[in-house]
């Protein structure tokens, strides 16, 4: 069996069913290799502390949305109609800089555990990665590990009935369950990627057992949103009839790609985004200072590179990217509706004055799938479509900030936090804005506080890691939180570290910025150079946390399987000895073909011809690539030019055209043996530029064309697709 790459696009895109049966497979497994296991329910409790649930105790309930921007929902400034989010906030209290860890899994597993993501084992995604000797790496596993507690078993300690819905994802398949790791109920989907039973990936366990996609409880059809929403009101039934305060987590998949709402839900918004994203963006922002969210001296950050002015766009166009948006409001309207289903059941019920609610984002907006996005399917937003907002609208999820999910940059890592407690936080602060930074670490600080558990130094006979986070209560009602410790981040070589109002951050590979979060949380201001000692000691904290919390080797294992990284011997992807096609030197590739490591050209040390003939329809876009992040070329398009780029581990040379390229054209591009490379275009003569040599050994993503597979080897984020056709691609490599 080959690896199972968790990672965004390729577990949605290029190997969902093979993903499907081999979550089924592996579990089916580990419930045959237990014989007897029984729902979590009745499995007994570890005595950690705690007690039963007295009267003061608060319910809590943590709603987390997925993939959702920083200002998508009304009370943050955004245009959609969240109106049972607005009212939450109006009697609550809003976090203003509250932070996740930019990406769905690690986020998931430090909310989940209290801990920075790499301590739980969930650094990147659900790989397990190998260093140089060969040995896993601790921060880089296929699952939370066990040096850690989830809120669902210190809560469960602590005598509360505790229950999840929605998309798990912290290592379903290799064994790591919400039944084993502390619920008492779940209806949980693995990883998500679906909203309808029609869904490929469609896959449900209801306390542990498959019901695939519409087995009996579950109704003939659903949406997810509003599954999550009913069974989290069953499970509270459950959690009364049992006399205990309950712990919540309903983590939503709205609104993840596959974008995918009912037809209603859609054809609401459709025209309304023909406002485009440049006014959208300042109709946000403008709201963000009304609202006193953020502050006026903040610069709305300009329209990021690639993203074309909304005016300079055929009315075709608009009327695509406005189908794109309709289907994302929607997405985030129906989550809005059920979780106002969700207060009222609690209101329903008499435990919403005790609740404490939690409303969050695990990432900023997501530029996955470039400036085009994605439209595809027979009917756009239904079951089994493709739909991807894209980067220029995930501009606009994450007004006023820069940069998107997978960053550190503000836009990555930014959410909206709202906190409603009407029975614990003062009527006076109802509506209020908070300005304390917070992080998903401080959740399960919290949940101890206010559940009166004891946060365990060894579980089930493993010493657990202490938390990080602290609780907080006291900002609920304007007051000091006594945070110690900086906050860090690392994902995919970004990495940040804040401290009080100073925020240092570092794209991979690049050199650190500075900026003053109180002046310019837009980030606009790049500090490092007037304030060098600053920039120093930031740093250096930063490389304690690194060295301590499972972040080193940085991005080693992310390099080639070349230099053995990948540790895998392994047949297939990511082999140490993968040497690409044995013995062929030409390949005549088609739009979306994708090739593994051992099919691809093996360039390791080689020179290469590529010709292709294409139209282009848009100003980005992959004609072809081969390769990851440390290694690989790539041949696109990128702000209208055509783009040769290589990239030799640190080394990088970008080839591009002056000119810019649009239509139905011929190119040759090349790499000689000496390193020169090459651009010609419709048989004239070719611009060339000096490079210090071919790549040296076989990238580890095997080549894509029309998109990039994997980790992009260009500039660009994503897949980043290639709109337009592509007639012929051919890969000559030099004998
Ligand atoms: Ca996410
Ligand atoms: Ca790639």
């Amino acid at each position: 069996m080959s690896r199972v790459q968790l990672s965004s696009m390729n577990v949605l895109h290029r190997t969902r069913e093979a993903l499907s049966q081999i979550v089924g497979v592996s579990l089916l497994a580990g419930l045959m290799a237990v014989p007897g296991i029984k729902p979590a329910s009745a499995q007994t409790n570890p005595p950690v502390g705690g007690g039963a649930a007295t009267a003061n105790r608060p319910n809590i309930v943590v709603i987390m949305a997925d993939d959702m921007g920083f200002s998508d929902i009304g009370c943050y400034g955004g245009e959609i109609k969240t109106p049972n989010l607005d009212k939450l906030a109006q009697g609550g209290v809003r976090f203003t800089q509250f932070y996740n860890t930019a990406r769905c899994c690690p986020t998931r597993a430090s909310l989940l555990t209290g801990l920075y993501p790499h301590e739980a084992g969930v650094g990147h995604m659900l790989n397990r990665e190998v260093g140089d000797d060969g040995k896993p790496l601790a921060g880089y596993t296929e699952g939370l590990n066990d040096q850690c507690v989830t809120l669902g078993e210190v809560m469960r300690s602590a005598g509360y009935f505790t229950a999840m819905t929605g998309k798990w994802h912290v290592g379903q398949a290799a064994g790591v369950v919400p039944w084993k790791r502390g619920f008492d109920r779940s209806l949980n989907a693995p990883a998500g990627g679906f909203y309808f039973p029609e869904g490929t990936k469609a896959s449900l366990f209801l306390n542990g057992k498959n019901l695939h996609q519409t087995d009996a409880p579950l109704p003939k059809q659903w949406y997810s949103t509003d599954l999550w929403t009913d069974y989290g009101l069953k499970f509270v039934d459950e959690a009364k009839q049992a006399k205990k305060p309950f712990f919540l987590y309903v983590a939503e998949n709205a609104p993840h790609f596959p974008l995918q709402a009912p037809a209603a839900d859609i054809a609401r918004w459709r025209g309304k985004y023909k406002a485009g994203w440049d006014k959208l963006r300042q109709a946000r922002y403008e709201r963000q200072i009304q609202m006193g969210l953020i502050d006026k001296k903040w610069p709305l950050s300009p329209r990021q590179p690639g993203v074309p002015a909304w005016d300079s766009l055929t009315p075709q166009q608009q009327d695509r990217y406005d189908n794109i948006m309709a289907i994302y409001a929607a997405v985030v309207e129906h989550m809005d509706t059920a979780v106002g289903r969700l207060i009222d059941g609690l209101k329903q019920r008499g435990e919403l004055d005790n609740t404490l609610i939690l409303f969050l984002s695990d990432n900023g907006g997501n530029a996955e799938a470039g400036v085009p996005g994605r439209l595809e399917g027979a009917s756009p937003g239904g079951p089994n479509s493709t739909v991807f907002v894209g980067q220029c609208w995930a501009t606009l999820n994450n007004t006023p900030l820069v940069r998107y999910k997978h960053y550190t940059d503000e836009g990555g890592i930014s959410t909206p936090l709202i906190a409603h407690w009407p029975k614990g936080i003062a009527k006076a602060r109802d509506g209020k804005f908070e300005k304390q930074p917070g992080h998903l670490i401080d959740i399960m600080a919290t949940c101890v506080d206010l559940g009166k558990a004891k946060y365990p130094t060894t579980f089930n006979g493993n010493t657990i890691k202490p938390m990080e986070g602290v609780s907080l209560l006291p900002a609920f009602n304007g007051k000091d939180i006594g945070r110690k410790q900086p906050l860090f981040w690392e994902h995919e070589e970004n990495r940040a570290v804040r401290e009080g109002e100073w925020k240092l951050v570092a794209l991979r590979g690049e050199p650190w910025r500075l900026y003053n979060m109180t002046n310019d949380r837009s980030e606009q201001h790049d500090l490092a150079a007037q304030q060098p000692e600053r920039v120093k000691a930031l740093a250096a904290k930063w490389d304690v946390y690194a060295a301590r919390a499972n972040v080193l080797p940085l991005g080693g294992w992310r390099a080639e399987n070349g230099g053995g990284k990948k540790g895998g011997k392994k047949a297939g992807a990511g082999g140490a000895n993968a040497q690409g096609a044995k013995g062929k030197t030409h390949f005549d590739l088609k739009k979306g073909s994708s090739l593994s490591v051992d099919e691809s050209p093996a360039i390791g040390g080689r020179g290469f011809t590529i010709t292709a003939k294409f139209n282009a329809d848009s100003p980005s876009g992959v004609l072809v690539a081969q390769g990851g992040v440390a290694r690989g070329y790539a041949l696109y398009l990128k702000e209208g030019k055509l783009t040769f780029f290589v990239h030799r581990q640190q080394i990088k040379t970008e080839l591009a055209t002056p000119q810019t390229v649009t239509g139905a054209h011929t190119v040759v591009a090349k790499i000689a043996a000496d390193g020169t490379m090459s651009l010609a275009l419709d048989g004239q003569a070719p611009i060339t530029v000096n490079s210090p040599g071919v790549i040296k050994a076989l990238p580890k993503d095997g080549v894509s064309v029309g998109f990039d597979q994997g980790d992009p080897v260009g500039n660009y984020t994503g897949e980043n697709p290639f709109s337009g056709t592509i007639d012929s691609l051919t890969i000559d490599i030099d004998k």
